[in-house]
């Protein structure tokens, strides 16, 4: 059994400490000592009261999310706290730290709670595909009543403990020793012969909403927006409706039962959990030790203030690291520092930020034109324009004036870090961060490690990613790393899909519809078509050697149409909107681009759409595994969702293969390789071999 739980007697309370490393989840062994040392105390005449309390940096971290959807020892958590609920004796939280989920709910079963300040309070269960499933949603509207409580539990957001006193979910807040203050409570309540008081038995608050529907209403609509096909938002609605409207606890627990018991055999669930250990798993290199030593990353400097170079200058302002911008001459400099102002100052308009914390981020950002300047910088990352060549020759004069130690790294999209390296003397100094646009919003960074960058800067560089607020995936160094390199045959379908008969707004419209923020047309068109065919024109290639697939965008950007930027892409874009509307002019392009190709166009079904964009990415994640780019089918999970915006809801592209069946995604993607041939639809080894073996991804997790 996993966890324990320590029971001492102090004069007459009982002090029970919840011991369970490192975050103190109720897993089976916790569950029995809690239970046990209930028993223990309340059989005891010279315990007169109980105090509760977690040994190390948490309370309770929540239910132990690896135990779901398999077997679980031990007495139930119900067990646990309907005994806690009966206790003839008073019992008193007191919470050292984190309480999530059902730490929380244990702690709102106790009669009293003492918080220490730096202690965070939530219940994050929405986030998992749950909802607090130990008495929480019925606990909690009877404690600060059913609106606060909605909005708590809709966000999963966590509470620090001074603002849980404010709102009424701890009654003390206790500066320093937080067991003696906890005793101490106790103590008094013995005194007073204060009572035990059961939150259960509250109905006063929770009735106030009693007949207000648009409290339920307003929590509806919220959720639909910021939760976009989430299950379980619904079901918390529905307990919190009960809680409000049954007048009776126990037939509102019996609702949250059924509820939770939905969410648990939903696959949102499962997925959002896989989401939650891939997450801490990809922070895990199996050559590089957890104990692997760092180096400080007090300063920075960023070569290129474009979009990329201003935004990774932006992710290091907020949290405070201060960055040396880099350009070629005052001018693109002025225009770089001003677009960064400018983006803070979008913050303030929208409350989002202070002006004093804009001038605070502005004070730690300084320019210059000249490398010599950025000679004591920790780490140096060059974000200029995708060429190996010109990347070559501005690792040189990044090598020449970096100081001994220093951090070389490229934010290229997917060129060799190994050439970059080979251009210094220094080849284990360097690596590939990959940051995304808008760098200083998007959470993934790509770490790209080459053949001889050094376990150190490894380390380093997956803990500054972690310290700019990022999520790193450690990637080998080939071609497009993980993301991009699925990325292309994505790209490539959905170009040829639309010359085979669909619309570019049928697909985007598919892809919109399957969770992704945006369609590939979308995307192309926010990115800017001009991009390709100002490289293809640069390098020559004459229009009958274009691939077909980006024919359609070639004769768009002839037209002045290169997407957002000119309000015309794909999509015409009303002024000053985002949003794009369909253009029948577009489609008559794209039927005479057909026409010329003498492709036959033809009826395509969504579901057609859906498996020829989406199976190659599944296709090349199998490929990156072989060729150990990836380490893991969880890396490549995580790359997706935070990158590229496949929803989390599905667990990312190698986890809904799991789901969809490896041996049904073969069979389609062979179908393809018939219909259609190219390398994009060969089946990867990989995956004929798990299918063979009758094996899945998450065989290989390890
Ligand atoms: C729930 O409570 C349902 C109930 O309402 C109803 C029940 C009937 N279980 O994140 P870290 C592991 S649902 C199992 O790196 P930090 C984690 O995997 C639950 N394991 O540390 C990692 O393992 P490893 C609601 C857990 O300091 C290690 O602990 N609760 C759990 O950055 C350290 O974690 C939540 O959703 C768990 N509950 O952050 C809270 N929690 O070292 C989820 C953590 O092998 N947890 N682990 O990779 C968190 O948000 C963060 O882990 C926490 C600590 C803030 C607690």
């Amino acid at each position: 059994m996993k966890g324990t739980v320590h029971y001492e007697v102090r004069g007459n309370v009982a002090l029970m400490t919840i011991d369970n490393p490192p975050v103190n989840p109720l897993s089976s062994g916790v569950r029995q000592g809690l239970h046990d040392g209930l028993s223990q105390a309340l059989s005891d005449d010279a315990v007169a009261a109980i105090v509760l309390t977690g040994a190390g940096r948490a309370f309770i971290a929540g239910a132990d999310i690896s135990e779901f959807g398999g077997k679980s020892e031990g007495p139930s958590l119900h067990d646990c706290l309907a005994a806690m609920d009966n206790s003839s004796k008073p019992i008193v939280a007191a919470i050292n730290g984190t309480a999530f989920g059902g730490g929380l709910e244990v702690a709102l079963c106790c009669h009293y709670r003492v918080i220490a300040p730096s202690a965070p309070v939530g219940l994050p269960e929405v986030k998992l595909g749950l909802l607090p499933g130990a008495g929480g949603t019925q606990r909690l509207p009877r404690l600060i009543g059913a609106e606060k409580a909605l909005d708590f539990m809709l966000s999963g957001d966590p509470i620090p403990g001074p603002a849980a006193v404010a709102m009424g979910i701890a009654d003390e807040l206790a500066e320093g020793d937080i067991v003696e203050a906890g005793l101490t409570f106790a103590a008094n309540l013995i005194a007073k012969g204060g009572p035990v008081r059961r939150i259960r038995d509250e109905e006063e608050i929770v009735r106030q909403a009693r007949g207000n529907a648009e409290v339920f209403d307003n929590a509806r609509k919220n959720a639909a927006r910021k939760m976009r096909k989430r299950f379980a938002p619904e079901m918390i609605v529905q307990c919190v409706e009960a809680a409000v409207n049954l007048g009776d606890f126990d037939a509102g627990i019996a609702v949250e039962q059924e509820c939770f018991a939905n969410c648990l055999k939903h696959p949102q669930r499962e997925s959002l959990i896989h989401m939650f250990f891939a997450e801490r798993e990809v922070a895990k290199i199996p050559d590089v030790p957890k104990d692997t030593a760092t180096q400080e990353i007090a300063s920075a400097a960023v070569i290129g203030c474009g979009t990329m170079g201003g935004g990774i200058a932006m992710s290091f302002l907020n949290v405070g690291i201060p960055v040396m911008s880099v350009e070629m001459d005052q001018e693109a400099l002025d225009r770089g520092l001003g677009v960064i102002k400018k983006n803070y100052d979008i913050q303030v308009q929208r409350g989002r930020m202070t002006a004093e914390q804009v001038d605070e981020r502005m004070s730690l950002i300084s320019g210059t034109t000249d490398y010599a300047d950025i000679s004591g910088a920790d780490v140096i990352i060059e974000a200029i324009y995708e060429n190996i060549d010109v990347k070559v020759e501005t690792f040189k004069k990044m090598d020449a004036v970096a100081k001994p130690g220093a951090i070389l790294a490229s934010n290229t999209s997917g060129l060799d870090i190994d050439k970059m390296a080979a251009a210094t003397g220094r080849p284990e100094a360097v690596i590939g961060l990959h940051f995304f646009s808008p760098a200083n919003v998007m959470r993934l960074l790509e770490v790209v490690r080459g053949e001889n960058t050094s376990k150190e800067v490894i380390a380093t560089s997956m803990k500054l990613g972690r310290t700019l607020n990022k999520i790193a995936v450690l990637s080998g160094n080939a071609p497009g790393f993980i993301g991009n390199r699925m990325l292309a045959g994505y790209t490539r379908q959905a170009g040829e899909i639309i010359l085979q008969g669909a619309t570019p707004y049928q697909v985007d419209n598919a892809i919109l519809g399957f969770g992704m923020p945006m369609g590939p047309f979308q995307m192309n068109d926010l990115v800017g078509l001009d991009l390709g065919w100002r490289a293809r024109k640069l390098n020559g290639i004459a229009p009958e050697d274009v691939p077909i697939t980006a024919r359609v965008a070639d004769k768009l950007c002839e037209m002045d149409r290169y997407g957002q930027k000119t309000s015309r892409g794909y999509y015409i874009y009303p002024e000053g909107s985002r949003a794009g509307q369909a253009d029948p002019e577009v489609v008559q392009i794209v039927e005479e681009t057909s026409a010329e190709l003498g492709i036959q166009r033809r009826s395509i079904e969504d579901d057609e759409v859906l498996k020829r964009c989406l199976y190659p990415l599944i296709n090349e994640g199998a490929r990156i595994l072989e060729d150990g780019i990836a380490i893991r089918p969880c890396d490549i999970d995580i790359v997706y969702i935070n990158g590229y915006g496949f929803p989390e809801v599905t667990g990312g592209p190698m986890f809904w293969a799991d789901q969809i069946g490896l041996d049904n995604i073969l069979a389609d993607i062979k179908k393809f390789e018939a219909e259609y041939g190219g390398d994009i639809w060969k089946p990867a080894p990989l995956l004929e071999k798990l299918v063979a073996e009758g094996k899945n991804f998450a065989s290989l997790q390890g």
